[in-house]
């Protein structure tokens, strides 16, 4: 997720430059996009003539390369670094996509109610994501040297936007991701008493594994599933690690950023796209895009 790289430059104190693609025009699968990754998703990192695409490898490069800010990712070969691999592991089976789609479909699932913007709502129950699957078939027979990655696309964004509406798979996908969390309790308890105040998921030190679970906290409030994931009295170790995290400055900025983004897309014209307005298009509005230029390491 987009997010997780910035939290990770922000962590790491690291100045870049960036480019915003904007998901809700459909700008990752143009074919000048598509051309720099085939499967049209944010985030990439461009590092000179490297290109990286999917976060955790995104963020194992940041650490391995910049020196600056805390190591994010311990070497997997110390207990601390399959500490952070395993619990890395445990959240990505979490399936936020289908978790933000599907709860923004059957908002009832919501318990403190979605908080976002009524338009970007209104603009996701308004149409279907047909268009946007028609578009990616489309572009198949424009662009040969694309039309597999297109064809591949087009088939994952159906069954996406078939998944996010079919309300049981998301009831299953919110339970399982209970489990998880769970499990993610469990681990902070064996930290409490074992560090400081400020203990982390793995013990004193901010890792790869607190970014990712920040970021899933932050996606799981947006949604209104806070009183249901971590509550004070259902699973309070967590709910107080969500407190810690939002005195770090690096979330602080993340959370900054991520309010300015929605407005800067809007500018950019919710009627001029209307093609591409289709469920998926939230992903921008609720957590932004973009291409990130490493630089000045
Ligand atoms: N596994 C990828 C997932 C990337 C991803 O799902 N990106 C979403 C935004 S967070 C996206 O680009 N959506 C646009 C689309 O599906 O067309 C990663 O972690 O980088």
């Amino acid at each position: 997720m987009v997010l997780q790289v910035l939290l990770a430059l922000f962590e790491k104190d690291c100045r870049f430059n960036r480019k915003l693609v904007n998901l809700h025009t459909g700008e990752q699968n143009s074919p000048d996009y598509m051309k720099i990754n085939s499967d049209g998703l944010v985030p990439v990192l461009k590092d000179g003539e490297k290109v990286i695409v999917e976060s955790d490898k995104i963020i194992q490069y940041i650490d391995k390369e910049v020196k600056s800010g805390p190591n994010l990712v311990p070497d997997p070969n110390t207990s601390a670094g399959r500490d952070v691999q395993r619990l890395q592991n445990l959240m990505a089976d979490i399936n936020v996509r289908l978790l933000t789609f599907g709860v923004i479909a059957n908002q009832e699932l919501s318990i403190n109610g979605v908080k976002m913007p009524r338009i970007f709502l209104k603009i996701i129950s308004g149409r279907s994501g047909k268009d946007m699957v028609t578009n990616l078939e489309n572009n198949a027979v424009k662009y040969p040297d694309l039309s597999q990655a297109y064809l591949t696309k087009a088939e994952k964004t159906r069954r996406g936007i078939d998944d996010a509406f079919k309300k049981e798979n998301v009831v299953k996908c919110l339970t399982d991701a209970e489990r998880k969390f769970d499990q993610l309790e469990e681990c902070l308890q064996k930290n409490q008493g074992a560090t400081g105040k400020d203990y982390w998921l793995t013990g004193p030190q901010f890792t790869a594994a607190d970014i990712l679970l920040a970021v899933i906290m932050d996606r799981l409030t947006i949604l209104g599933l806070e009183d249901r994931f971590f509550s004070k009295s259902g699973r309070p170790l967590l709910f107080e690690y969500q407190q810690r995290i939002s005195q770090k400055k690096s979330v602080q900025m993340l959370r900054a950023e991520a309010k300015k983004i929605g407005p800067l897309l809007l500018l950019s014209g919710v009627k001029s796209v209307a093609p591409y307005v289709g469920s998926v298009a939230i992903l921008v509005l609720a957590i932004g895009a973009g291409i990130w230029y490493l630089k000045n390491k």
